[in-house]
């Protein structure tokens, strides 16, 4: 396998300016002629060679020729196993050539490949070349002009592309075709064609200039009615581009089509977005209110990628986080507007948290800029899109809202229709505002989560307040960290200094401020930076994190406090040496939540009763150990669930009324907040289950809860419960997911989610059954959402994945031998679940290391796994 260097970038001496392709679709072979219209890159001196990706193994090339006289192989051009290289060609030179590829055989669903009733691509990065031979770059930007698919009339009505129809016609034998051409030039992984068999439905949308839209949104025919969700969603994406950014749409026509088998979860093309179906679907009574969340936030991420991705796209790939972080970072605000700002940072927090900081503990920490790859696939990660996003926050929050505004207007007025870098970002920012932002650009080359460490000090003779922060990081640099601090009152409580955006730009800093008494400093409010914060004496102050989960103004911070004492004594819990006074801040905290005190949101209110989950309390640990965060976190929990039984249980019942209140299952805020906060009461509830009585009370409570389900938010609330019972809950739990199974009437959306809340499931025998799962007719290993469903989501059930015997480690490594041969992208990922064994005991190490060393000796092994596996063993 051959890495690829970021400093190695060097600009094409070729350009392919304009493309015009023809795809003959027909059972078991597809054959693509493609007419290149090649031009110098007057920015490169010396012409030279023409070299086109291609990829062997998907493409058969049956001719190239050049104004209809083939070409000589060996003297006019010369074919290799990823590569065909035209001998210098002449300005002005059109190349044909003509391959065949076979989509139906395609399992990796990267180039053409077929889902259920319908022919789909996926370009991006590298998967053009699975098509045709092209410089699959995104240097590259031609103008698809003309793209003429053709079909079976009756098996494949719909033909799209990007861009607007220009042709479309009968023919012969029951045949038809429909020509397409996109007049903004494009890279090569924008390209897209869907050929299938769908139903669709219809919309308009007029932008603030006036440009009447058409906006189309297809799935598979049974599926129509579940578009709806997603068709709203684009609209009010489009409304809020032009809103924040003032960024309008640019084609007449923008479809969306939903498409069961795919890798990831959506994807930009240019006025043709392809999405998994788990990103689309959504009606009442199969979506959950989080899957409502992800459609609105899917549709909005890939709407403005429309700007930040295609109108200003990345020069190369190491560039990914320029449109990646970007567009999340958008997405992200978009969703905190429609829904609760604060209530979407804390979602995003504890995402950062649990996933990214994961990434970065382990062997696949790279800067949002990676220096190198060996496959691009693996490079779609957290660190790229969250830290990434993180990292546009940090310039939103330096430049302010104004400011930041600025930088993307200039961004846009010098970049627009060209592949760039997140330098001329920065540099855009830097000057809309006149600011040195040199420093800051430390962020994209530093690997790995900076600490923060802080003291305070108050001198009562001089009314100063003195704040030190002293940093660390992988850079030899100092970073500028953006640190927001307020300072709270420790006699009323009140705010003496608001929100002040401190700029730590040394290693150690000390800020100083006037006060009228002593102060509780509440220190990155809003998680102004990606970076761990922690005490310089190492020991937590549990009596300020008390006040803070009281008092503090900034209702994140007072999240944050709350789950610092949760972990407090989760972590003294678990090394047996709990302390009763952290207990009662505990109790303290949890009753002041309980009854809403300084709240007025009921999805805060139940994030901040929630713990702290295993994942992000795992990232505490040197070393981890599963079963003792498993163990300490229930115990902790059960502590809170007896003493509060009798307030909890109230709690629901106050609570039911007023879903039951709210009538007709709505997805707003407040009645997403209503049932969250809800789910958490049952979730308290139901760990109550030590003896054979509560056990029945428990299981009771959540077949209730199950059978008077609003709908799937409920329902899924009360099955994961259930799908835990053991005991005088067994029948409960049988009854339920047996239920849930056949009213789920064959729905691929609800089947996975019964794979998953049975791959979660807090049983003794778990594996036994995810194995026997495995076995079930409705399982495969060929559609990622249904093996992500039960396999990828069991590594995530981590007291049974890392189950000392080390058989979840085995299993996912056999499983994983099958994987790799079906679909590399699928594999590498749900290997990175064995990949960090550094960070777990000798024992769980060396178990989950005997598994990467069997899965590098595998051969053939694909470059995605390679690339993962044997970093892991580095
Ligand atoms: N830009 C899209 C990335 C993507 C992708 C990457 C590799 C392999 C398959 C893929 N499908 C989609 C998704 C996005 O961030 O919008
Ligand atoms: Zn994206």
């Amino acid at each position: 396998p051959v890495e690829v260097f970021r400093t190695d970038y060097k600009p094409l001496p070729h350009l392919v300016t304009k493309i015009n392709m023809d795809f003959v679709i027909e059972n078991g072979k597809t054959t693509v002629t493609s007419e290149l219209f090649i031009e110098p890159n007057s920015s490169v001196e010396g012409g030279g060679d023409l070299v086109l990706d291609g990829d062997e193994s998907c493409v058969k090339l049956m001719s190239v020729s050049i104004d209809g006289k083939e070409l000589e192989k060996g003297k006019e051009y010369d074919l290799e196993p990823q590569k065909m290289i035209i001998k210098s060609p002449a300005p002005g030179t059109v190349l044909k050539t003509v391959v065949e590829i076979v989509p139906e055989e395609n399992t990796q669903l990267s180039g053409l490949y077929k889902s259920g009733p319908m022919y789909c691509s996926q370009c991006e990065a590298m998967g053009f070349r699975r098509i045709t031979y092209y410089p699959d770059r995104p240097d590259n930007m031609a103008v698809f002009e003309n793209i003429r698919l053709e079909a079976d009339e009756k098996d494949y009505p719909v033909l799209l592309s990007n861009g607007n129809l220009v042709d479309s016609g009968k023919l012969e034998n029951g045949r038809h075709f429909a020509s397409w051409s996109d007049p903004f030039p494009k890279p090569s992984y924008l390209f897209a064609a869907v050929v299938g068999n769908l139903g669709y439905i219809e919309d308009t949308y007029t932008t603030t200039s006036g440009r009447e839209v058409k906006l189309g949104v297809y799935s598979e025919k049974e599926n129509v009615d579940k578009l709806h969700y997603a068709m709203d969603s684009l609209k009010r994406s489009m409304k809020w581009d032009e809103d924040k950014f003032g960024l309008e749409y640019d084609l007449d026509l923008y479809n969306i089509v939903a498409v069961e088998s795919f890798n990831m979860g959506a994807m930009e093309n240019k006025g043709l977005n392809v999405f998994n179906t788990a990103y689309v679907l959504a009606d009442k009574d199969t979506a959950s209110d989080a899957d409502f969340e992800r459609v609105e936030g899917v549709i909005g991420h890939e709407y403005f990628h429309n700007w930040t991705g295609n109108r200003v796209t990345c020069r190369d790939w190491f560039q990914l986080t320029l449109k990646e972080g970007l567009t999340v970072f958008r997405d992200q605000e978009f969703s905190g507007d429609m829904n609760s700002n604060a209530v979407k940072r804390i979602e995003d927090v504890r995402m950062v948290r649990a996933r990214q900081f994961a990434e970065d503990a382990g062997p696949m920490a790279h800067p949002i800029r990676p220096e190198s790859y060996i496959s691009m696939d693996n490079f779609y990660t957290a660190t790229v899109y969250v830290k990434g996003a993180e990292v546009i926050r940090m310039y939103n929050t330096l430049l302010g809202t104004e400011g930041f505004r600025k930088g993307m207007d200039l961004y846009f007025e010098r970049h627009d229709g060209t592949g760039v870098t997140c330098d001329d970002f920065l540099q855009a920012m830097a000057d809309a505002n006149d600011v040195d932002l040199s420093q800051f650009s430390l962020w994209y080359s530093t690997p790995g989560t900076p600490t923060v460490k802080y003291s305070s000090a108050y001198d009562a003779s001089t009314g100063v307040f003195s704040l030190t922060l002293e940093q660390e990081s992988k850079s030899d640099k100092p970073l500028h960290i953006p640190v927001s601090v307020g300072l709270m009152d420790k006699e009323s409580g009140e705010e003496v200094v608001p929100t002040t955006v401190l700029d730590l730009k040394e290693s150690k800093q000390t800020f100083e401020f006037n006060v009228k008494g002593d102060v509780v400093p509440s220190i990155l409010r809003d998680f102004s930076a990606p970076v761990k914060l922690m005490p310089d004496s190492g020991a937590v102050d549990e009596e300020a994190l008390a006040f803070l989960a009281a008092e503090d103004t900034d209702g994140f911070n007072r999240w944050e406090a709350g789950q610092r004492l949760y972990t407090s004594s989760i972590f003294q819990n678990m090394n047996g040496k709990e302390s009763e006074k952290t207990l009662q801040y505990v109790f303290d905290a949890f009753e002041r939540t309980l009854k809403g005190e300084k709240l007025d949101d009921y999805s805060i209110q139940a994030y901040a009763l929630l713990l702290p989950t295993e994942a992000t309390l795992s990232e505490e640990m040197e070393i981890i150990d599963p079963t003792a965060i498993h163990k300490a976190r229930g115990a902790v929990k059960q502590k809170i669930a007896r003493k509060f039984q009798n307030e909890i249980s109230a709690k629901y019942e106050e609570l039911s009324g007023l879903v039951e209140a709210d009538g007709e299952l709505s997805v707003d805020a407040k009645s997403i907040g209503l049932r969250r906060l809800r789910n958490v009461m049952l979730e308290y509830l139901c760990s109550i289950k030590e003896t054979p009585e509560e056990q029945k009370a428990a299981a009771e409570l959540a077949k209730k809860h199950f059978e008077n389900a609003s709908g799937m938010t409920d329902k899924m609330a009360a099955l994961s419960a259930l799908a835990s019972m053991e005991g005088k809950g067994t029948e409960a739990r049988d009854w339920a997911l047996q239920k849930f199974y056949d009213d789920a009437d064959g729905y691929s959306l609800v089947v996975d989610k019964w794979f998953s809340v049975q791959a979660l499931a807090n049983l003794p025998d778990v594996l036994d059954r995810v194995k026997k799962l495995t076995k079930h007719p409705d399982f495969t290993l060929e559609v990622p959402n249904r093996c992500r469903s039960l396999v990828s989501v069991f590594t995530m059930n981590a007291p049974a994945f890392h189950n000392p015997s080390g058989e979840g480690y085995k299993f996912i490594g056999e499983l994983l031998v099958e994987l790799d041969k079906l679909n590399p992208q699928v594999s590498s990922r749900l290997a990175s679940s064995l990949i960090r064994w550094r960070r777990y005991d000798e024992k769980l190490g060396a178990l989950m290391k005997a598994e990467l060393e069997k899965l590098k000796a595998m051969k053939p092994i694909s470059e995605d796994l390679y690339e993962i596996v044997s970093k892991a063993l580095d």
